[in-house]
């Protein structure tokens, strides 16, 4: 998991060589910015419940927060929640087969970027789901660095 701080200006988010040379770096071609709120995201009951169901995804997800904020929680190697606050400027690097789950704060809006490897693919593998090459991957890459 990457997360950066104070490196990225979100104002700047249309024209910032930061940004340009992460995604340069780690090949994120494809983007698009979402708007979660009730009034903006269509659907914003059911995929709000959606976000915040433990899941994986085969890929890694790749948020850059552009207004609002929210909580990612994820899954530690004693299988307990962490959760991490994120703000505007924020980005994170969930990697492909954590089990995470994401929810608004009380402020109820979020915008951010979605960054993506490729065209994307969002779907999301409710746990269980440890059967995934992804998953066995993941908990791979935990054991080489306990
Ligand atoms: C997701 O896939 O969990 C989302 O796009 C919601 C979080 S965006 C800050
Ligand atoms: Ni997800």
């Amino acid at each position: 998991m990457l997360t950066t701080e104070s490196l990225l200006d979100a104002d700047k988010h249309e024209n910032d060589p930061e940004l340009e040379k992460i995604r340069k770096e780690r090949n994120y071609s494809w983007m698009d910015i979402i708007t979660i709120c009730k009034d903006k995201l269509p659907n914003y009951e059911e995929k709000i419940k959606m976000f915040f169901e433990e899941h994986l995804h085969l890929d890694e997800e790749i948020r850059y927060i552009l207004e609002g904020s929210g909580y990612f929680d994820v899954r530690d190697k004693e299988d307990k929640w962490i959760r991490i606050s994120m703000e505007k400027g924020d980005m994170i690097t969930l990697p492909a087969g954590i089990y995470h789950r994401f929810t608004l704060d009380e402020k109820n809006y979020v915008k951010a970027m979605r960054l993506f490897v490729g065209e994307p693919v969002w779907t999301p593998y409710n746990r269980p789901a440890d059967h995934f090459d992804a998953r066995i991957q993941y908990l791979r890459f935990l054991e080489g660095r306990a």
